[in-house]
């Protein structure tokens, strides 16, 4: 299931080059200025919690976690949710979680039904079945679909994101006060052609996440991803080793021979697997979706983080137009 990636999309690396620091920096200052106005506490943290210093400070803060002896059963059987943040201490991410057949048949039909907001503008909405005719309606090269607050309409989603050893996972790794922040459905649809500032959104370049101090996101596919299928790429050990030039940045997203050299090829996994494949990781670690070549990628996100969620990201609606 986990391949070593073989080899980089330069042709995209190129583009997303090509943009220019400052024209990404300007594009996300509506999104930035909304985030301090919603919770002024998100100032320091997007300056702070880059470094490592602040953020091993910050980890120090994490209360401890009670025992869950106890709960109600989870749909991903008897995993042991302690096992689990011992691994993610370890490399940054888990993989081995698995969805039930109807729980993943559930959700990839409300994807397949529900239609979804492309490249994050609500007013590209198409079903993901009719991309091609979207992208000839609208235009533009589509390559995502997300269905943000219309996910809640999914008993399936709905119990995956309240399942009981996400959560238990998210406070043994995190702290005892780990809570919910994220809830998202996407499609990543193939593209021949995309714009820098689509691709970038898009998250097609290695980046970090920073919406909290600390976070941790359980990712699964809900359709059959291979390597044609825009696989997630994790870097192993990137979520607590960090070059100082990557510290003292605003910019979360880096090139692929920058961070690759750092913690070598090896330490990158392509992520994978047949619908209803599941993993776990933290997020401040270097990772990145890949463009589709051949078939579509649904996709399911739960996030938790231990600071007031954004209303807004909860989601996954990050620009602000
Ligand atoms: O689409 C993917 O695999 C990457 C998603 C991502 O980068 C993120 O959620 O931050």
């Amino acid at each position: 299931m986990l391949d070593a990636p073989k080899s980089q999309p330069q042709d995209l690396e190129t583009i997303a080059r090509s943009g220019g620091v400052l024209r990404r920096m300007a594009a996300r200052i509506p999104t930035y200025l909304t985030d301090v106005r919603e919770n002024p506490v998100w100032l320091p943290m997007f300056l702070l919690a880059r470094t490592m210093p602040f953020r091993k400070a910050h980890w120090l803060t994490a209360k401890p976690v009670r025992s869950s002896a106890g709960a109600t059963p989870s749909m991903f059987g008897n995993l042991q949710a302690k096992a689990i943040a011992t691994e993610l201490r370890r490399t940054g991410i888990f993989v081995g979680l698995t969805l039930p057949a109807p729980i993943q048949e559930e959700i990839a039909r409300f994807g397949h039904e529900t239609p979804c907001f492309g490249n994050f503008e609500r007013r590209l909405e198409f079903l993901a079945g009719e991309h091609a005719s979207a992208e000839r309606r609208f235009g533009r090269t589509i390559l995502s679909g997300h269905h943000f607050e219309r996910v809640l309409q999914c008993d399936a989603a709905i119990a995956v994101q309240r399942d009981p050893l996400l959560l238990d996972v998210a406070r043994h790794y995190l702290g005892g006060e780990a809570k919910l922040i994220t809830t998202r459905t996407w499609w990543s649809f193939p593209a021949k052609s995309a714009s820098e500032s689509d691709l970038s959104r898009a998250s097609f370049k290695f980046h970090f996440d920073l919406d909290d101090w600390r976070m941790l996101k359980f990712f699964f596919y809900l359709s059959d991803v291979d390597a044609d299928a825009g696989p997630h790429v994790y870097v192993r050990g990137s979520h607590n080793r960090r070059r100082l030039k990557h510290q003292l940045t605003l910019l979360v997203g880096h090139p692929a021979d920058e961070v690759l050299s750092f913690y070598g090829e090896d330490s990158a996994i392509t992520l994978t697997g047949k619908a209803g494949t599941g993993f776990v990781e933290d997020p401040f670690g270097f990772h990145r979706g890949t463009l589709a070549k051949q078939s579509p990628r649904l996709m399911m996100e739960v996030g938790f983080g231990v600071s007031k969620p954004s209303k807004r990201r909860y989601h996954g609606e990050p620009t602000i137009r």
